[in-house]
Formats: structure tokens, C-alpha cells, sequence
């Protein structure tokens, strides 16, 4: 049985991998933080089959410790400071999450067992200004947060790493990607979660930031399968992961709201307080060495992921509503 870490398993795309390794015959192990008192929701109906072990990637120690207890064949590292508009309230931990943290992993990797794969949670927002469009592996960085910044560092040193040191180390360049399991601040759920409130009539009014921005919007569930298949090629590249389409953020807004048969303009309120101190703008991803090199494609639309997202929203606003 192949032997897979991953460092943030609870979070959004943690989850998704962990089902897919399992399904896949994998054993998975998870690190999470100590003396964290959240229930992990997004893993509770397979937590019996995970193994979790406390550490962090704030502490090296901890993190060779697990290294040497588990002994596995990949590691994913999906913990993050996931919010770029939080990296500029938070700019150190954010480094020392995003930016050591992968510098640390990958120390403990080398001291323990160099054979050891590794896939390192890169991010579109390194494009942040972006030089060119679409963006592909090619592309040069000029990250616009201190979270850009941060994940710049990561996908280099991992980059070093295979060159210095010959391991397998491999950095996905993944564009938005999306999930009734998304945290409530990020834009996404926060639309849908906001349409469906409005829906149910608990809320009258929704408000955002910036609207004139375009994201390239994809399903995590679909993504993290392409994690997986860049540990499985003979030699580690990087790669590009997205749909290969840039939705506005008025798209959003229109596609959630119709889908519950609203029109989001009499809704959505804006407050400058959600909006950034620099701002990317537009990114769209040009997946063609992805697509070539994995046999990756996306399979879930653009429509089908909002659609499932307000759904799913629906659902949850029920059962908070209807009687035990
Ligand atoms: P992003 O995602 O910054 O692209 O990073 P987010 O959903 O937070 O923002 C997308 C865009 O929407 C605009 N916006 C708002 N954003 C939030 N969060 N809240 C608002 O009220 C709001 N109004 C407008 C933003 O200005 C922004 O342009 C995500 C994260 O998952 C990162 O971890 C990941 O690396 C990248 O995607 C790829």
C-alpha cells in the first residue's frame, strides 16, 4: 500500500485529496496543528480511516518526527495561510507558513529519506500582475499580496530543491479552485452562501469588494486528482492546473443568483473595506503542458460548480432551519 502525508488535510483541498487517495488504495496520514479545538468537519466521514498526527509546519522538529513515524512515499503540502486578503494583516506568519514552512518540509525530507515525492500547493496569484496572458509554466511571477510573495518563495525553493539536491519535487501552479467545502470568506461562498440566505429570506443584502476582477474558476474535487498525477510521472515538473476559461466576478454573481431565480443587482451592496491594497486583476490559465503531459483535464463547468456550490448552500440553510 503506498504511503501519502498530507500537511493541511483539513482544509478545503486536504479533503478532497485524502477521498481520492484512499479511493485509490493509498494509506493517508494527515498532520494537524496542536491544541486546535475546531472539529475537522470537511474529514469527519473518513476520519476512522486516516491516520492524523499532531505537528506543524511552523516546527521542524515535528515535522521530522513525522517523517520518521509514518515513513511515507509523497507528501503533499497543503498547509497555507490560505487568505491572500488576511497576508497583508498577517505578513510574517504568512511567510512563516507559506514561505518557510516548505523550506522546513523540505529539510525534513532530505534528512530523513530524500526517495520521498513531493507536491508543493503553488498558486496563481504568483502571476498577480500578470506579464502575459494566458499564463503558463513559462510565465514570469510578479505577485501582488504578501500571500503572492509568499508562495513565490515556496514554489522556488522547491524548484531548488530538485536541482540541488535531486528530489522529486513538484510545484502545482493551481488557479482558483472552489467547493461547497470553501471557507465563508473567500468570494465564492461567500456568494453562494449569500444568495442562498437571501433565498430563505434570512438576509436582505450581500456585500463584497471589488466586482471588476476575473478569476479562473475550477472545481477542487477535479484538481486534486492532477496533484496526484504530477507524483506519478518519471520525472517532477511543474504545472499549470486550470479550467482555461476567466469568469468575471459579475458572471459569478449573475450565474449564483439566477440559479435561485434572483437577480443579484437588487442584492449586492459594495464596502471598501473588503477590498485589497493591490489587486490581481485578471488571470486565466493556458493548462496545454498539463493537459499533454497528465492527460488532466477539468470535468466539471464553470455553471455546474456554481450551480452545485448555491445547492449545496440551500441544503445547509434546511437543515440549520428544520427541527432536530
Ligand atoms: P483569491 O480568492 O484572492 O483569488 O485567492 P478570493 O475568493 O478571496 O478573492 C477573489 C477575488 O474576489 C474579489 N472580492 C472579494 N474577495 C473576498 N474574499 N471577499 C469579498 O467580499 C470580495 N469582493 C470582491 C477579491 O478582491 C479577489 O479579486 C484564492 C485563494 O484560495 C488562494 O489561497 C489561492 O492561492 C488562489 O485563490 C488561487
Amino acid at each position: 500500500m503506498p504511503r501519502a502525508l498530507i500537511t493541511g488535510i483539513a482544509g478545503q483541498d486536504g479533503s478532497y485529496l485524502a477521498e481520492f487517495l484512499l479511493a485509490k488504495g493509498y494509506e493517508v496520514a494527515g498532520l494537524i496543528r496542536r491544541g486546535r479545538t475546531e472539529r475537522y468537519e470537511r474529514i469527519a466521514h473518513i476520519q476512522n480511516r486516516l491516520q492524523l498526527f499532531e505537528g506543524d509546519v511552523l516546527d521542524q522538529v515535528s515535522l521530522t518526527g513525522v517523517l520518521q513515524k509514518f515513513q511515507p512515499d509523497e507528501v503533499y503540502n497543503l498547509a497555507s495561510q490560505s487568505s491572500v486578503f488576511r497576508s497583508w494583516a498577517e505578513p510574517i506568519l504568512t511567510g512563516e507558513i507559506n514561505a518557510l514552512g516548505v523550506s522546513r518540509l523540505l529539510e525534513a525530507i532530505r534528512s530523513t529519506n530524500p526517495k520521498i515525492k513531493f507536491y508543493q500547493a503553488s498558486s496563481s496569484e504568483m502571476f498577480g500582475k500578470v506579464r502575459e496572458s494566458p499564463q503558463n509554466e513559462l510565465t514570469p511571477f510578479y505577485p501582488r499580496s504578501p500571500y503572492g510573495v509568499s508562495k513565490t518563495y515556496g514554489h522556488f525553493v522547491t524548484v531548488n530543491y530538485r536541482e540541488s539536491y535531486g528530489l522529486f519535487a513538484t510545484s502545482g501552479i493551481l488557479f482558483n479552485h472552489e467547493s461547497p467545502r470553501r471557507g465563508l470568506d473567500f468570494v465564492t461562498r461567500k456568494i453562494t452562501y449569500g444568495a442562498a440566505s437571501i433565498a430563505a429570506g434570512r438576509t436582505q443584502t450581500l456585500v463584497l469588494g471589488n466586482l471588476d476582477v476575473e478569476r479562473d474558476w475550477g472545481f477542487a474535487g477535479d484538481y486534486v486528482e492532477a496533484m496526484w498525477s504530477m507524483l506519478q510521472q518519471s520525472v517532477p515538473e511543474d504545472f499549470v492546473i486550470g479550467q482555461g476559461t476567466a469568469h468575471s466576478l459579475r458572471d459569478f454573481l449573475r450565474t449564483a443568483f439566477e440559479h435561485l431565480g434572483l437577480n443579484w443587482e437588487k442584492f449586492v451592496h459594495i464596502d471598501p473595506k473588503f477590498m485589497r491594497l493591490a489587486e490581481v486583476e485578471h488571470v486565466v490559465a493556458d493548462c496545454a503542458k498539463a493537459h499533454a503531459k497528465l492527460g488532466w483535464k477539468p470535468r466539471t463547468s464553470f455553471c455546474d460548480l456554481v450551480g452545485m456550490m448555491v445547492d449545496s448552500d440551500v441544503k445547509l440553510l434546511k437543515a440549520q432551519t428544520s427541527p432536530k
